[in-house]
């Protein structure tokens, strides 16, 4: 096992396989105050690796943080592959395919790690790829293609068809139909596990034979092979919680003499997820806090006016794991003013949430191209990168895709030079989401301004029945000449995977979700939108899914605040039919 390099004993102690969830959380966050910078240091990045060692395979085009993570967490040695010898000799090798398709095989092949990972293959050797290190097994992919795979299992990989009403990316919790002995997903039958990814194999009578399980998402695709030692996921274990940890222990420790309860589920389709955002920033005492704001405002109305203070963001982040969340979110509220590589803590809270927490991650706050008082420049994609590589799964770009969407509605050019196309086309747009941050501007008549306004269901101060959604910048502190609808209709041509959306004027108030601007963009758009500000009760939660086609719904006050538990808000959504992942 890897040794800790944190400067508190106790977390020595956190690594080891036979910890529960809950307990390691628990220890985990009594022994260490994440408030104070000083407290961290950064962990060896690859390990060494004896014969127990698990060998992954790296090729350095994304973000394999949360799989090591979980390897770790179960207790094994990582090593690197290095060299196709490296395959070759592996005892276990796990392969979590990220970014693009072609760009992997073209990696692949220039150093004759496809050749290697063939032979390992066709000799039965134990393996798990992971997303695209399942489609790599399958003869070709149309993305960004055709191009070649390695031909193991008869097949095309193809997109999504949107047009058939399915958001694509598939992001999100969705079930397993399995249907024969997997072995690694015998316990889990029947559970949500996590998928995002545009692009999909589908089950054929000549690849028949391989396929341990298929998930529906408008047409049945595979979402696992399996034959002798070799198996693949679609979905990803390392990011779906206790079903995706036990699926991993299946294939990493098959003679753990640990005896696990089956974890099987009752899901049957795509659930509506809810997430848990934490706004972070730095208080006048110099730590990093949990914040939160009305209407943006996150100071006290006191005579000091500090900024207000609900808690330790590592800490939170694992309670919100343990109570249930489908994602965390975490906003650093200052980016676009503080230049976040600068910004060490905040990287270290990524860092030290992924460690325990194995739901999907977002980050965002500052992605934008910064030159820093130096005079040494850093570009969009070297800040996203820092952020992936210190466990974010997406990041999020808020005032950046604003002045993004601007250029791009003003000249109808895709300049490939935008932060959010830079990053979507290395990362996969599935990473990238955008945050919009709009106010309501009331409107008598729905001609009175060139963007694309909404009957309100409540009328305005003076009695107005319209509104138009400003976007905003500089978290909310300047007004845009562009709309949430126009915003949203660009950054999904752009190269947004989904959209995160905020409303000022409800963020804080506990009266609900903005409908009609959740109704507005949901239905604009075909890639997922996340409804926020403004959830007050389970109530609001099973509203906006009824009324909206929002993908997730996201609320801050009332879970920092304690006031409804996570677990409330998906029994009660259950209760109304609304299927989530329990
Ligand atoms: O512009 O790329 O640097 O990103 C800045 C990010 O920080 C954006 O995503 C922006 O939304 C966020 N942000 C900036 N200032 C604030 C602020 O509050 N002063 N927070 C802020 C936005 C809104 C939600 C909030 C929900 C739910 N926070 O994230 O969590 O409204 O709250 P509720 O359930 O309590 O109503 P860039």
């Amino acid at each position: 096992m890897e040794a800790a390099t944190l400067n508190s004993p106790q977390f020595t102690t956190l690594h080891g396989p036979l910890r529960s969830r809950r307990s390691l959380l628990k220890l985990h966050s009594n022994s260490i105050s994440f408030n104070s910078p000083a407290k961290f240091s950064v962990r060896a990045s690859a390990t060494g690796g004896g014969d127990s060692a698990v060998t992954l395979l790296d090729y350095g085009a994304g973000n394999v943080q949360s799989i090591r993570n979980a390897i770790r967490y179960l207790g094994l040695d990582i090593k690197d592959v290095q060299t196709p010898e490296d395959i070759l000799n592996a005892k276990r090798l796990i392969f979590p395919g990220v970014g693009a398709f072609a760009a992997m095989m073209d990696v692949l092949n220039r150093n004759g790690m496809a050749e290697a990972l063939h032979t390992y293959i066709e000799k039965d050797r134990p393996f798990l790829g992971i997303c695209l290190g399942l489609q790599l097994l399958f003869e070709s992919s149309e993305e960004n293609g055709p191009v070649k795979g390695l031909g193991v299992i008869p097949g095309v990989v193809g997109r999504f068809d949107s047009s058939n009403g399915c958001r694509v990316p598939h992001i999100g919790w969705n079930s397993l139909k399995v249907n024969k002995d997997s072995v690694i997903l015998d316990d889990v039958a029947n559970s949500h596990v996590y998928f995002v990814h545009s692009y999909r194999a589908v089950p054929s009578e000549e690849n028949e034979e391989w396929i341990s399980s298929t998930c529906n998402y408008g047409i049945d695709f595979i979402s696992s092979i399996r034959r002798g030692n070799v198996h693949a996921v679609q979905f990803h274990p390392e990011k779906s919680g206790d079903v995706g940890l036990s699926i991993l222990r299946k294939f990493l420790l098959p003679n753990s003499s640990i005896t696990k309860k089956p974890l099987e589920g009752k899901a049957t389709k795509l659930a509506k997820r809810v997430i848990a955002c934490l706004d972070v920033r730095t208080n006048d005492n110099g730590d990093l806090v949990v914040t939160k704001g009305d209407q943006y405002d996150v100071r006290e109305q006191t005579k000091d006016n500090e900024v207000r203070n609900l808690g330790k963001p590592v800490e939170l982040a694992g309670q919100y794991y343990i109570d249930g969340a489908d994602e965390v979110s975490f906003l650093n509220i200052t980016g676009f003013r503080d230049f976040p590589l600068g910004d060490l803590p905040m990287l270290q809270i990524l860092r030290y949430t992924s460690e325990n927490v194995f739901v999907p991650l977002t980050v965002g706050g500052g992605i934008r191209d910064f030159t820093d008082a130096n005079g040494r420049y850093y570009s969009s994609l070297e800040v996203a990168s820092e952020y992936f590589r210190s466990g974010a799964d997406k990041i999020s770009i808020g005032s950046d895709a604003v002045y993004a969407a601007e250029e791009y509605l003003k000249t109808g050019i895709k300049t490939g030079k935008s932060s959010l196309e830079q990053i979507s086309r290395v990362y996969g747009n599935q990473a990238v989401v955008v945050s919009i941050d709009p106010r309501r501007q009331y409107l008598t008549s729905p001609y009175e301004v060139g963007f694309k306004s909404v009957k309100v269901s409540n009328l305005g101060p003076n009695g107005e029945e319209y509104a138009w959604y400003q976007c905003t910048v500089n978290g909310g502190r300047e007004g845009r000449p562009i709309g949430a609808y126009e915003l949203a209709k660009a950054v999904e041509e752009l190269g947004a995977g989904e959209i995160l959306l905020n409303c000022i004027d409800c963020d804080g108030q506990g009266q609900g979700f903005d409908i009609d601007l959740i109704k507005l963009i949901s239905d604009a758009v075909s890639i997922p939108v996340i409804a926020s500000s403004g959830a007050g009760k389970a109530e609001h939660f099973s509203e906006v899914f009824s009324e909206t086609n929002a993908s997730a719904a996201l609320a801050a006050g009332i879970f920092h605040r304690k006031e409804v538990p996570i677990q409330s808000v998906k029994d009660h959504l259950l209760k109304k039919g609304i299927e989530v992942r329990i």
